[in-house]
């Protein structure tokens, strides 16, 4: 484990288990910051938390507090960072600029996955990662989330339920092989479309029975000298996939307001995901509810295998 220094602050709940060698599954907070309505947000970060102590396994909720990479956010943190002004979206090449100028934010999955392994934990769990995007502009941009560049990097099991297809998924499959990060779809060989179990035929590259099954990928993945991570699909829980055709139509309205607004960088992601939020009228943000808490679980019982030696 690397030694903590000043820049970052372990909860000691977190640092006993980590010490201890018990199960710990990190959490990212640009889903609480940029991903999702408060008061909802703050609800489900308490859930997911209680769901991963369910299953025995210790929650690490990540934040930049004050200039501080937090690990292990309590309640009261959370609920702050939750409804900060001026909370930035953190990724990979913002920390420095957060720690320097005392500032606060959600860290993206990226973000999450490269503090979480500053401390020693191996999974972490999320709704959906950033991928490829689609074109938000008549004039070629390349838009390829930092998550992508973590996955190769950073050796987290991350377990998701894929990505939703405000990006070109495809792409994202693609780049994902280049960078050589095994896909695992768990239960299933279908790459999930976050609110859809398939998407359109794309594949993952190889099939967990079980949450011990994916540590031993794992195990084996990081046995044999591979230094990326594991991107973990999960689809989402039955009764709660929503119609391929009505997604579609809204964030085919979402990327058309992004490219007259001429949102740009950053700031695209949050757009599209509010703009989702807001055009289903909170059928999609129960889906999100729904696969967040499966994926904890999830995430939870795969983290308890990883500390079977
Ligand atoms: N996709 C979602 N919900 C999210 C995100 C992506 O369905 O909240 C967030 C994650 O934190 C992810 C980030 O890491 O957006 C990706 O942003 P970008 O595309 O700017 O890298
Ligand atoms: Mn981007």
């Amino acid at each position: 484990m690397v030694p903590i220094n000043n820049y970052f602050s372990l909860d000691e709940r977190v640092k006993i288990a980590l010490e201890k060698k018990q199960a710990v599954v990190a959490l990212e907070t640009t889903v609480i910051t940029h991903g999702l309505p408060y008061p909802e947000n703050i609800d489900l970060a308490r859930e997911i938390e209680n769901t991963i102590s369910s299953e025995g396994a210790t929650p690490a909720t990540i934040g930049v507090i004050q200039g501080k990479v937090r690990v292990g956010l309590n309640q009261i943190e959370i609920q702050e960072l939750a409804t900060y002004p001026q909370a930035e979206k953190v990724s990979l090449r913002d920390f420095s600029k957060l720690v320097v100028r005392q500032g606060w934010g959600g860290t993206t999955v990226a973000g999450t996955m490269w503090a979480a392994h500053q401390v020693g934990i191996q999974v972490f769990s999320t709704g959906g990662i950033g991928g490829v995007h689609r074109s938000t502009s008549k004039h070629f941009i390349f838009d390829v989330s930092t998550d992508l560049l973590a996955l190769a990097q950073i050796p987290l099991i991350v377990v998701c339920s894929g990505a939703k297809s405000i990006l070109n998924l495809e792409a994202t499959l693609e780049l994902l092989e280049t960078l050589a990060v095994p896909v695992v779809g768990y239960q299933t060989d279908s790459f999930p479309a976050f609110y859809t179990k398939e998407s359109g035929g794309l594949k993952t590259n190889v099939t967990a029975a079980n949450a011990e099954d994916v540590a031993q990928f794992a195990k084996a993945h990081w046995g044999l000298g591979f230094k990326s991570g594991l991107l973990v699909t999960v689809p989402p829980p039955d009764g709660q996939s929503l119609q391929y055709d009505e997604v579609e139509k809204y964030i085919e309205i979402a990327i058309q307001e992004a490219e007259t607004k001429q949102i740009r960088g950053q700031a695209v992601t949050p757009f599209l995901l509010d703009r989702l939020n807001d055009l289903s009228q909170g059928k999609s943000l129960q889906a999100n509810l729904a696969l967040l808490l499966n994926n904890a679980r999830i995430a939870a019982q795969i983290a308890k295998y990883m500390c079977v030696v």
